[in-house]
């Protein structure tokens, strides 16, 4: 090693050989967006656009921002990647799904996102709707009651339908998964990866939904109000394990 070399220099070429035998032994818990790809979601929108009407696809098609909503915003990130996030007015922003976005009419489904939803904010959303025709798979995330309501093959009277409440979630950070196994026919609520409600219902969708929208009803009048980030959707129900691992890597 020269003698021109001061202590630190001295210790970043030693440390090219042994941070290599120190952090070998080291587990690095993946960040969220790498749990995320693990499990190979049919989508993924982070939301972290800048600006613009573009809804950047990390898994899938773009999606289209509607409404105009405050784009990039820098406070609450939920998790240590520290993206910004979108605010929803709760009056007509929404973004739409691309028309590729095609959810089969019997599979399993998980769907999965981050939200921020103050007590002020609370009102009458489809938080999300997945197709654009009869009300068959879509969330009141939550509603004015504070309840959520998730509703997989909810057609008639009520069919598919599973609530919870969502007062104790309010005015902070949550991590949203709704997901039906289509298996065991096994609909189920957890929040920030915990399982807070299930129900067995055996059901088949009527037809397939395509496209869809997260922050309103397609068509509009049910508008989310808050903040949301790292929307993911999967075909298949993510396991307890899964769900954990995601939270855990916020
Ligand atoms: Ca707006």
């Amino acid at each position: 090693m020269s003698p021109l070399l001061n202590t630190a220099d001295k210790l970043m070429v030693a440390g090219s050989a042994a941070s290599k035998a120190f952090f070998a032994g080291v587990q690095v818990w993946p960040d969220y967006k790498a749990q995320v790809l693990a499990d190979e979601p049919i989508a993924y929108y982070r939301l972290n656009d800048v600006s613009g009407t573009v809804v950047a696809a990390t898994v899938g098609a773009n999606g289209i921002w509607v409404g105009n909503p405050a784009l990039n915003q820098g406070v609450g990130s939920p998790n240590a990647t520290g993206i910004t996030v979108p605010y929803f007015d709760g009056v007509d922003d929404r973004f739409t799904f691309p028309a590729s976005l095609v959810i089969p009419t019997a599979g399993s489904i998980t769907l999965e996102w981050w939200q921020y939803v103050a007590t002020s904010h609370v009102r009458t959303p489809f938080t999300i709707y997945l197709g654009t025709g009869a009300q068959i798979l879509s969330a009141h995330c939550p509603w004015s009651d504070s309840t959520v309501y998730w509703d997989y093959g909810n057609v008639t009277g009520g069919q598919g339908r599973l609530t919870t409440s969502y007062s104790a979630y309010l005015n902070a950070w949550t991590l949203i998964h709704l997901t039906y196994n289509h298996a065991d026919g096994k609909h189920a609520i957890s929040f920030n990866g915990v399982e807070v409600a299930s129900m067995i219902y055996s059901i088949v969708l009527p037809a397939s939904p395509a496209g869809g929208a997260f922050g309103n009803s397609p068509a509009g009048g049910y508008p989310f109000q808050g903040y949301a980030s790292e929307l993911a959707i999967y075909n298949k129900a993510l396991s307890t394990e899964r769900r954990l691992a995601h939270y855990k890597a916020r």
